[in-house]
């Protein structure tokens, strides 16, 4: 086994995973580097280095190497060899991506230098801070578009799960679907600054508490209200707590926490 290694949270959530979710981190859930962690690399193909973006959103072209790039087992016990990747803008995440393509909004987004980074994630989230990849773009758009800004929808923020039912057995793919009143979700702002009564939620398995927020245990993120989740990486026959959570457009669960979450068997 190679010595266990600290870890940099994530850069941009070190503050407030330190006030959120510091003092009640349970004693188990320590961030770890897998086995050959190291050898897990991330390269941007497109855009090259200083490009200029006029559009609206910049669509980067992804290579990993050195693991198996699965956004199914995200959330679930690490296993060596696979994980995903994070992108981040500005040092702010943006979401995760396992494909060969990542879009990022540019909503919101200053006209000037600014900087993406691509960072290799372990299927708990833990980056391996020092393969990153970075690049700077020049935005220049011929008319920025703003970040909506409106009034925060009025009345209480929720979110139900409405499938899969409790009990539900469930089996490789699977949607969860939910319900959000009084609250935006909205994926141009996902790793953009906090607009109350926006954001998006978060699919966690049996709990959300933890470091980075949470997200230890987190399954994905979804700004629309379908999220397709797998039982990949769940042993058969156990049962598992899904965990439908509001989060800020900085993916801090909303305090007091707005959840829902149901028990679902692994056929
Ligand atoms: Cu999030």
């Amino acid at each position: 086994m190679p010595p266990t290694k600290p870890l940099l949270l994530l850069a941009a959530l070190t503050f407030a995973t330190t006030q959120i979710a510091g003092p009640q981190q349970p004693e188990h859930m320590q961030m770890e580097m897998q086995p050959g962690a190291d050898q897990m690399k991330v390269s941007v193909r497109s855009p090259a280095d200083g490009a200029r973006i006029t559009g609206d959103h910049v669509i980067l072209e992804v290579a990993t190497a050195g693991f198996k790039n699965r956004c199914d087992l995200a959330g679930k016990p690490d296993q060596a060899g696979t994980g995903h990747y994070h992108l981040l803008l500005d040092k702010s995440l943006v979401d995760m991506y396992c494909g060969d393509r990542a879009t990022v909004s540019m909503s919101g987004v200053r006209p000037g230098v600014h900087t993406l980074t691509v960072v290799p994630a372990q299927n708990d989230h833990t980056e391996i801070e020092h393969n990153a990849a970075s690049l700077k773009i020049n935005y220049d758009p011929g008319s920025p578009k703003p970040l909506t800004r409106g009034a925060a929808p009025a009345g209480k923020a929720a979110i139900k799960i409405v499938s899969p039912k409790p009990g539900e057995t469930v089996s490789g793919s699977f949607d969860v679907k939910v319900e959000v009143s009084n609250f935006d979700l909205t994926c141009d702002e996902m790793g953009k600054p906090d607009v109350p009564g926006h954001g998006h939620w978060h699919l966690n398995f049996d709990t959300m508490k933890g470091p980075m927020m949470g997200m230890m245990t987190m399954a994905g993120m979804s700004c629309e209200h379908t999220f397709h989740a797998s039982t990949a990486g769940l042993k058969p026959g156990s049962s598992h707590q899904l965990i439908a959570l509001l989060a800020d457009n900085l993916h801090a669960p909303l305090m007091p926490a707005i959840a829902d979450s149901l028990e679902v068997k692994v056929k």
